[in-house]
C-alpha cells in the first residue's frame, strides 16, 4: 500500500513522518525540481505500508512548486490513502487544504496533530463531529508525544481497502451546477477524479484550462450564469471564499476554542521574545550566547575563577595553570590522553625503526588520533548548539538576522542553510533548495564556507590552545574570533554578490515562529550521536586514507628513499614540493614563512580534502618531527597527540615574531577557503550550473586570500607600531562602510 502525507508547511509532518518510519526513509529529488521527496516503510507495517512525505503545501493551485509536485503526485501516482495532517491549534486556516483533497476520488484520514498542544491551551476537539462533516476518518494525535498513531494508520488501513469517491463542500454554493455540469463531461470522457478536475476548471486554474481547452470554453459560457456579487466574475475567489464560509459556519461544533486572550496579553514566549529579539539588544544578546557556549566548550579558566578559588600550583587534565578547565577542556584533556595512551600501547608492541611501525604509529595514529582527540570537545559544543535549537532559540536568530541583514542582501530565510553550516556545510548547501529565489539560493550557497563548521573546529582549538599557553591569549576569544570573522565575511561578500555578479532582489521573509519550548532529551541525544557517528566515520575512512597518503609523500624522497627514518620531512617529496612550489604562492600570507612554514602549505592544501586533515596533517608531521622539540618546549603536553600539533606550530611561534599574524591569516585561510570535497560535490549538484560552480570556488579562494593576506600584513603592523596598524584597520573599516553606504543610498534612490 501506498500512503501520502499531506498537510500545511509546520503542520507537523516531518514529525510524524519520523514516527512513522522510523529508520527507513529515504530522501531523494522529486523529478525536475530540487524539491525533497522523502519516502519510508510504516515500522509496524512489515514493509507493507510505503509512506510518501509531500511536501509543505496551503493548497492544490499550482502557486509553487510544491504544490504542482504535490498535487501530480495525488493525481498519476494515485497512492492508496492519504493522511491529511492538520495543526488542531490552526484548525481554520489547515482545513482549508482538506476541502481540496477530498475533491480526490481518494480515501482520506484526517490527522489532528498537536492536541497535546491544544489542550494545553484549553481548547479541545470533537474527532467525531469532523468525521460526521467532512465524511472521513479523523483521528486525534500528537506526532511530538506519539499518541494516537496506531489508530491513526489502523483507520488508514481500513480506509485504503476501501473506494472512496471525491466530495465537494462546494456542493450547495452557487458553482455547484456549473461544476457538476463539467464533472459530467469529465466521466463521459472517462477522467479519473473527475470532480476534483471540474472545480479547477471552473476556478480558473492554469493547469487545467490548459489541459482542456474545450472544457473550459464549455465552463466559461455555464459561468455566465453564475452570479459573483463582490467577486466580479473572480471565480477563484469566489471559490475560495466558499470554502472558508464552509469551514467557519461548521468550526463551532468541532472545536472548543481557547478562551480568548485579553488585549494585551502575553504568553510566556511573548515575554521572553521581548528580551531576546529586542531591535536593539538581539544581536548582542545572540553574540553573548555564543561566547558564553564557547567559553563552556574551550575556557581553560571556567567561570574565571582562576587566581581566586583554585591553587595556583595544581596541574592536571581538571586544573589548567592556576585555574579550572572548562568541562569541554577537560573532556578534551582525558580524551587526548586516552588516545595518546593507546598510541603509545601498540607503538611499543611494533618493532623499532621500521617504516611500517612510523606509517602505524606518526602516520595512521598521529593523524586519525589528533582528530578523534577532538570529538568530545565537538559534542559539547554541538550539545548547547543543538539545545539552542531545539529551544526554538536559532528561528530567533534567523528573525534578528533578518532584520539586521537585508538590506545587504540576506534574508532570514537564507540564514537559516547557513546557520546549519555551523554544523556541516553538505546540509546546509542541500538545505538552501528551501530558497524560492534562485539568485538569493545561489548567493547562500556562495557564502557557506564562512560559517564554521564542525571539521574546522579542532583547527581552531588547537591554535587556541597554542595561544593560550604560549602568548598568554584567551582561548574562547580566539575560537570566537573565527565564527565572527566568518559571519562578517558572508555579510560582506552577500553585498558585493548583490552588487555584481549574482544580482536581484531578496524576497521578503515571513516565519510563524514557534513557541519556546524545553529542549527534548530524546532529540539531542538523536542529534549528537549522528555527530559523532559522521566524526568517527569520516576519521575511519577519508582521514584515514589522506593520513596514509600524507605520511608516504612526507616519508619518502623522489627517489623512494626513507627520509622519514632520520626525522627528515623537508627531504620528502611533500616538502620539496610544498617548499619550493607551493610555499611561493602562500608565503604572502605569513604562514609559509618560517622553519616549519612549508608544513602548513601542505596542511593547508591537503584540507581541500576535509578541514579535520588539517589537524590530522599536523598530527603525522609532529609525530615525526616533533621528537627534538618535545625535550624542550611544551613538555607537559609531551606524546600527546594535541601535543605534537602544538609543538609543530610552535616551532614556528618560537622561530618567528610575526606568527600570531600569521598563524591568524593560516586560520582565516582555513575557514573561508574551498570548505572540502563533499561540499563542492553539494555546491555542484545544487547549483546545477557548472561555470557557477568555478564562480563559486574562485570567489572562495579570492576571498581566503584576500582577508588572509590583510590580516597578516595588518596584524604584522600592529607588532611594529601598533598605532599604524589601528590606523589601517580604521581606514580599511571606513572603506567598506563608506563601499556598503554609498550603495544602499544608491538603491535607496533607484527604489
Ligand atoms: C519545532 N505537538 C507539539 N506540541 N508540537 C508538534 C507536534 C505535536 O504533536 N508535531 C510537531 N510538532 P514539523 P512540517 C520547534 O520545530 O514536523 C512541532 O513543516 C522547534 N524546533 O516539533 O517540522 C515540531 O514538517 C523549537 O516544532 O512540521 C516542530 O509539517 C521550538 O511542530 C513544529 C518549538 O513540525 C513543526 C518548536 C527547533
Amino acid at each position: 500500500m501506498k500512503f501520502a502525507l499531506a498537510g500545511n508547511p509546520n503542520s507537523g509532518k516531518t514529525t510524524l513522518f519520523n514516527s512513522l518510519t522510523g529508520s527507513t526513509a529515504h530522501v531523494g529529488n522529486w523529478p525536475g525540481v530540487t524539491i525533497d521527496k522523502r519516502s519510508g516503510f510504516y515500522k509496524k507495517g512489515g514493509g507493507n505500508v510505503e509512506i510518501i512525505d509531500l511536501p509543505g503545501i496551503y493548497s492544490l493551485s499550482p502557486y509553487t512548486p510544491e504544490e504542482v509536485v504535490s498535487r501530480n503526485f495525488l493525481l498519476d501516482e494515485k497512492p492508496d490513502c492519504i493522511i491529511n495532517i492538520v495543526d488542531s491549534t490552526n484548525l481554520e486556516r489547515n482545513l482549508y487544504l482538506t476541502t481540496q483533497l477530498l475533491e480526490l476520488d481518494v480515501p482520506v484520514v484526517i490527522a489532528l496533530n498537536m492536541t497535546d498542544a491544544l489542550k494545553k491551551e484549553g481548547g479541545e476537539i470533537d474527532a467525531a463531529e469532523l468525521e460526521r462533516l467532512f465524511g472521513v476518518p479523523s483521528v486525534k494525535i500528537s506526532a511530538l508525544v506519539g499518541d494516537g498513531l496506531d489508530l491513526l494508520m489502523q483507520r488508514a488501513v481500513n480506509a485504503a481497502k476501501q473506494k472512496r469517491a471525491g466530495r465537494s463542500v462546494l456542493d450547495s454554493g452557487k458553482c455547484a451546477g456549473v461544476i457538476n455540469a463539467i464533472k459530467e463531461l469529465y466521466i463521459k470522457d472517462n477522467i479519473s477524479n473527475p470532480l476534483f478536475h471540474a472545480v479547477k476548471l471552473v476556478e480558473n486554474d492554469g493547469i487545467e484550462t490548459a489541459a482542456n481547452a474545450a472544457f473550459a470554453a464549455k465552463a466559461e459560457e455555464l459561468k455566465k450564469g453564475v452570479e459573483t456579487g463582490v467577486f466580479e466574475g473572480d471565480f477563484e475567489g469566489l471559490i475560495a471564499d466558499a470554502r472558508y464560509r464552509y469551514i467557519s459556519e461548521n468550526l463551532a461544533a468541532v472545536q472548543k476554542k481557547p478562551a480568548p486572550r485579553a488585549v494585551g496579553f502575553l504568553t510566556k514566549s511573548d515575554k521572553i521574545d521581548r528580551v531576546l529579539t529586542h531591535k536593539v539588544w538581539g544581536i548582542p544578546i545572540f553574540l553573548l550566547i555564543m561566547l558564553g557556549v564557547f567559553h563552556i566548550t574551550f575556557g581553560e579558566n571556567f567561570l574565571f575563577l582562576g587566581g581566586w578559588l583554585i591553587p595556583e600550583s595544581f596541574d592536571s587534565a581538571i586544573f589548567g595553570s592556576g585555574a579550572l578547565n572548562s568541562p569541554g577542556v577537560i573532556i578534551f584533556n582525558l580524551m587526548d590522553a586516552a588516545t595518546s595512551r593507546l598510541g603509545e600501547v601498540v607503538s611499543s608492541a611494533l618493532p623499532e625503526g621500521m617504516w611500517y611501525t612510523s606509517m602505524i604509529s606518526d602516520g595512521l595514529f598521529g593523524g586519525v588520533f589528533a582528530v578523534l582527540s577532538f570529538v568530545p570537545q565537538i559534542l559539547v559544543l554541538f550539545l548547547f548548539l543543538s539545545i539552542l535549537e531545539d529551544s526554538g532559540y536559532m528561528a530567533r536568530v534567523a528573525f534578528i538576522m533578518d532584520r539586521a541583514f537585508r538590506r545587504f542582501g540576506l534574508s532570514g530565510k537564507a540564514f537559516m542553510p547557513l546557520v546549519m553550516c555551523f554544523g556541516c556545510a553538505v546540509p546546509g548547501i542541500m538545505a538552501t533548495r528551501t530558497l524560492e529565489n534562485k539568485e538569493e539560493r545561489q548567493r547562500a550557497i556562495f557564502l557557506t564556507p564562512f560559517f564554521s563548521c564542525g571539521a574546522k573546529l579542532p583547527i581552531w582549538a588547537a591554535f587556541a590552545g597554542v595561544f593560550a599557553m604560549y602568548r598568554g591569549l584567551n582561548a574562547e576569544l580566539t575560537v570566537f574570533s573565527m565564527y565572527i570573522l566568518g559571519i562578517v565575511v558572508a555579510i560582506v561578500s552577500a553585498f558585493l554578490l548583490k552588487a555584481t555578479i549574482i544580482k536581484g532582489e531578496t524576497p521578503p521573509f515571513i516565519m510563524e515562529l514557534p513557541s519556546y519550548r524545553a529542549p527534548k532529551p530524546k532529540n539531542t541525544i538523536i542529534h549528537l550521536w549522528q555527530k559523532l557517528k559522521h566524526y568517527v566515520i569520516r576519521a575511519g575512512t577519508i582521514i584515514a586514507a589522506a593520513t596514509v597518503v600524507i605520511w608516504f609523500l612526507s616519508s619518502f624522497s623522489f627517489s623512494f628513499e626513507w627520509v622519514g627514518a632520520d626525522g627528515n620531512p623537508e627531504g620528502s617529496i611533500l616538502g620539496l614540493i610544498s617548499k619550493y612550489v607551493f610555499r611561493w604562492v602562500f608565503y604572502p600570507l605569513g604562514f609559509a614563512m618560517g622553519e616549519n612554514g612549508w608544513m602548513f602549505v601542505v596542511a593547508t592544501l591537503t584540507g581541500l580534502i576535509a578541514k579535520e586533515v588539517v589537524v590530522a596533517t599536523m598530527g603525522v608531521f609532529a609525530g615525526m618531527d616533533g621528537d627534538e622539540a618535545l625535550e624542550t618546549e611544551g613538555s607537559e603536553l609531551g606524546g600527546t597527540a594535541l601535543g605534537g600539533v602544538i609543538i609543530s606550530v610552535g616551532g614556528m611561534l618560537g622561530g618567528l615574531n610575526v606568527a600570531i599574524p600569521a598563524m591568524f591569516a593560516f586560520m582565516a585561510f582555513n575557514l573561508l577557503s574551498v570548505p572540502c570535497m563533499a561540499a563542492v560535490a553539494a555546491a555542484r549538484s545544487e547549483l546545477n550550473d557548472k561555470k557557477m560552480l568555478f564562480k563559486a570556488i574562485a570567489f572562495w579562494i579570492i576571498t581566503a586570500y584576500a582577508v588572509s593576506l590583510v590580516i597578516f600584513w595588518v596584524g604584522t603592523l600592529y607588532t611594529l607600531a601598533f598605532w599604524a596598524g589601528f590606523a589601517v584597520t580604521a581606514a580599511i573599516v571606513a572603506a567598506i562602510a563608506g563601499a556598503v553606504w554609498h550603495r544602499l543610498k544608491k538603491t535607496e534612490r533607484k527604489g
